[in-house]
């Protein structure tokens, strides 16, 4: 797909919140500072879009913006992050996990995963929340600028035998661009409802 233009939804603390289940979906999750908001800014070429930062925990709420006026990408807060109140923790926990579980809308969720890090306990778990709930995701190998050629061989190695069902598998860079035009060509199977 070829993004001609992005704008900023809405932003909801709440499932009731939510706007109609008028449009496809395309829901960005991950561990905190995973570079979530970087990538949508990445995809839509708008720098300022979604807001980020190098200090975990940025996004708190779930954003949605409105994508060539007939899709929505949606930034999740990120999970694991530590220094957020064991409270807070169990509401996100809660309010993300019936978010995936009873959105029809969602055409698709995108894992980002850092590359350097690949499939921590938490990522795991992720992935066998979504297999264990039917959703079809994919996996986008964030910040792959950092990674060596060796470490590259590794993740690669990894990522087979952790997600076996994702749909595909992207290495991913936001400060290049790398990855950018595969992952926008693999949305074109997911953007028709
Ligand atoms: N080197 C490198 N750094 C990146 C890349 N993408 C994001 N970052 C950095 O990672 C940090 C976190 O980025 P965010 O996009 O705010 O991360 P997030 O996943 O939205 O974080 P939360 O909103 O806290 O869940 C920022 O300092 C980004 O500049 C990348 O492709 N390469
Ligand atoms: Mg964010």
């Amino acid at each position: 797909m070829k993004i001609v233009n992005s704008t900023f939804h809405i932003s909801v603390s709440a499932l009731s919140g939510l706007p109609e289940e008028s449009f496809p979906e395309i829901v960005f999750a991950g561990r905190s500072n995973v570079g979530k908001s970087t990538l949508l800014n990445s995809l839509t070429g708008i720098k300022g879009l979604a807001k980020t930062s190098s200090t975990p925990g940025k996004t708190r709420l779930i954003n949605y913006f409105l994508v060539n006026s007939t899709l929505f990408f949606v930034d999740l807060p990120g999970y694991g992050y530590a220094a957020v109140a064991h409270a807070e923790k169990a509401l996100w926990g809660t309010l993300l996990s019936s978010f995936i579980i009873q959105r029809r809308s969602i055409s698709l969720v995108v894992l980002l995963l850092d590359s350097r890090h690949p499939a921590m306990q938490s990522d795991r778990a992720m992935i066998s929340f979504l297999e264990a709930h039917d959703k079809p995701y994919a996996i986008v190998l964030t910040k792959y600028d950092k990674l060596t050629q060796k470490e590259k061989v590794q993740t690669s190695r990894i990522m087979e035998s952790c997600a076996a069902k994702a749909k595909f598998i992207v290495n991913y860079s936001s400060f290049s661009g790398k990855g950018k035009g595969e992952l926008l060509a693999h949305f074109d199977h997911y953007i028709c409802q």
